[in-house]
């Protein structure tokens, strides 16, 4: 059981006692994130002193507009993990493709690849709006020695090795799982570590809190608007609240702490949604049921998708069990 007040990198080396046998590897990777975090945390908390916000002036793979500190945090956690040789590939929301890292001597002997979104929410970074970092880590499935190839990317969410997010918020906190429940970490800015403040994390089974963006309501698929109807009828514990702040990370950091469940379905307008399997959905739902949540894309497991492209999207649903359960009801009895 890990100790409140901890610091991350005892905790790092304690957790490796889950992996016997084990190089290191894993718990080095997870350092060079801390590290990496650590910087962009300091540049987002810069955001509105500094000539930094704002359209960069380029458009990312999905065509939506790139904010300056999204190439910031992007070429950071990249640069991380480059410098320090410690992956064998880089895939991010950002780029258009994957990007290999031959590693010491060119020889392509790490195991581990990272997908990541490294600002997700970024709409709200010039109105001082928390943000934040997703990543997903895999094992590769090609052969060690030889360069990273994209079926090393493309594997179901139910082979990560470890996920996590860091919350630009009120506080930067640092939330992942390594399959052996969901840990998270505050930052203390004045020393720079990272403290264990909310171990063991578990979602409430049951929430009262749906997220949405109820905007776009006419666009819904049937099962959603009837959902959304039953959260807000008059019976029981009911209506529920809704919170929405547009930034997924916070959204579902919330509803894991108080109980809630957070929705993007798909659309008229988009037919799978907006949120991306690999480096959004297939991350927050590993996390989720490591933390006795549920995510789905209101039929079937996320962590069961297989993915055929890097820059997927996926309808998803995720948080509290029952809700998740109940709003799955509804899609199906709307079908
Ligand atoms: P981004 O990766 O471009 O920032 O988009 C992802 C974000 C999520 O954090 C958030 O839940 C969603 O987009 C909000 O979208 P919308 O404004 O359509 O509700
Ligand atoms: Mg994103």
């Amino acid at each position: 059981m890990p100790k409140k007040n901890q610091t991350l990198g005892e905790f790092i080396i304690e957790n490796q006692a889950h992996f016997p046998g084990s190089s290191g590897e894993l718990s080095r990777l997870i350092n060079s994130l801390r590290l990496a975090a650590k910087v962009v945390n300091h540049e987002v908390n810069k955001a509105g002193l500094v000539d930094i916000i704002g359209a960069y002036g380029e458009t990312n793979v999905q065509g939506e507009d790139q904010q300056k500190l999204d190439v910031y945090a992007n070429n950071k956690f990249i640069q991380t993990l480059t410098n320090r040789e410690i992956v064998c590939g880089i895939a991010s929301e950002e780029n258009d493709d994957f990007i290999r890292i031959e590693g010491h001597n060119g020889d392509d002997q790490n195991k581990y690849v990272v997908l990541m979104d490294p600002l997700d929410g970024s709409s709200n970074i010039d109105v001082n709006v928390s943000v934040g970092t997703i990543f997903s880590i895999y094992r590769r499935v090609t052969p060690l020695g030889t360069p990273v190839q994209l079926e090393d990317f493309l594997q179901p969410g139910n082979k990560q090795v470890a996920a996590g997010y860091i919350i630009y918020g009120t506080s930067t906190m640092l939330v992942y799982t390594t399959g052996h429940g969901v840990n998270g970490f505050t930052l203390n800015p004045a020393l720079g570590s990272w403290y264990l403040s909310h171990p063991d994390m578990k979602f409430p089974e049951e929430g009262k809190i749906y997220s949405i963006n109820e905007g776009n309501y006419v666009h819904f698929p049937q099962g959603v608007k009837d959902y959304i109807k039953y959260c807000q009828e008059e019976k029981g514990d009911r209506p529920y609240t809704s919170r929405y702040i547009g930034s997924m990370v916070s959204d579902i950091h919330r509803n894991m702490i108080k109980g809630g469940i957070f929705m993007y379905p798909k659309s008229s307008k988009a037919n799978n949604g907006k949120l991306r399997l690999l480096y959004e959905c297939n991350p927050m739902a590993f996390l989720t049921e490591q933390a006795g949540g549920k995510a789905s894309d209101g039929f079937q497991r996320i962590l069961d998708i297989e993915p055929t492209e890097l820059h997927q999207r996926v309808p998803f649903f995720c948080g509290s069990k029952n809700m998740v359960e109940k709003a799955e009801e509804f899609m199906k009895k709307a079908e």
